[in-house]
């Protein structure tokens, strides 16, 4: 039996957490399910692709431990950008320890993640109280946690029943827990975000076992939600006209999707 697919902004009143309503929301408004992987090294390359591409986005993804000259006062313009363009800021943390010591990592050290990033990447490995932990720390501020499920490298760890396990954890957090890191849509409660790494117009690899899969492939084979482009945009010769390119691909890919429905698997 058909189920016809929701959209975003019906899927956002089925939402626990108000970070997980918050983006499917500013997804339909601002039509765009693009997360730009902003892998650079230096804070003026960053502000200035927050500037530049904060139009086409619903997120900007960072790596701030890759930042050479990392300072708060990098933080305070990329919220200000993020406010002004009306995206969401992503750290791609991958928290990956016991829950006291994640509490550690996410409050304080020199990055205090959790004041300004509204949503964070953990892996399940350690097991569920490492999402406690995080827990302590971001509910307060309204933050929303992403697991790992399955990874985009080849060769990676994350059999079907180390997903199945990941999903059982996120169930027991879903005031903190909006969805997951995976190259598939993994259940059919709607509220969970579906966030899609190795993303290229072409499929394709790297030389560190990155692999790429295309939008639409991730949006509507696979069910997934959000496209998060790294270097696809970064080493364009525009980066600017590859992220409306994205943007588009990414956005007619979800309302193909919308307009067939498939059976439920
Ligand atoms: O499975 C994963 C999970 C993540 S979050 N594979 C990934 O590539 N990522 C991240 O997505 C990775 O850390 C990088 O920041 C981005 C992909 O970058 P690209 O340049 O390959 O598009």
């Amino acid at each position: 039996m058909n189920k016809p697919p929701l959209h975003f902004t019906a899927r956002a009143q089925l939402c626990r957490n108000p970070l997980a309503k918050l983006l499917f929301t500013l997804m339909d408004e601002k039509q765009t399910n693009l997360a730009l992987s902003a892998d650079v090294t230096t804070t003026a390359a960053l502000l200035k692709l927050a500037d530049q591409l904060g139009p086409e986005i619903c997120v900007l993804k960072t790596h701030v431990d890759i930042l050479d000259d990392f300072t708060p006062a990098c933080i305070d313009t990329l919220t200000q950008l993020a406010q002004q363009h009306r995206f969401l800021l992503f750290e791609d943390r991958k928290f990956a320890d016991i829950g006291n010591t994640v509490k550690h990592q996410y409050a304080g050290g020199l990055y205090h993640i959790a004041t300004w990033a509204h949503m964070v990447t953990a892996h399940s490995l350690p097991g569920p109280d490492i999402i406690k932990g995080l827990a302590e720390v971001g509910v307060q501020y309204g933050r929303g946690l992403l697991l790992l499920a399955e990874m985009s490298s080849t060769q990676h760890l994350m059999d079907p029943t180390y997903i199945q396990q990941t999903i059982a954890f996120a169930e027991q957090y879903p005031e903190f827990v909006i969805g997951f890191i995976t190259q598939h849509k993994l259940s059919s409660q709607p509220h969970w975000l579906y966030f899609t790494p190795g993303i290229k117009l072409q499929k394709g690899s790297d030389s560190l076992g990155q692999q790429y899969t295309t939008p639409e492939m991730a949006i509507i084979d696979q069910d997934c939600d959000i496209i998060i482009v790294g270097r696809g945009i970064l080493q364009a010769s525009d980066p600017v006209a590859a992220a409306k390119q994205y943007r588009q691909r990414g956005w007619e890919a979800y309302c193909q999707r919308l307009k067939y429905s498939k059976p439920l698997a």
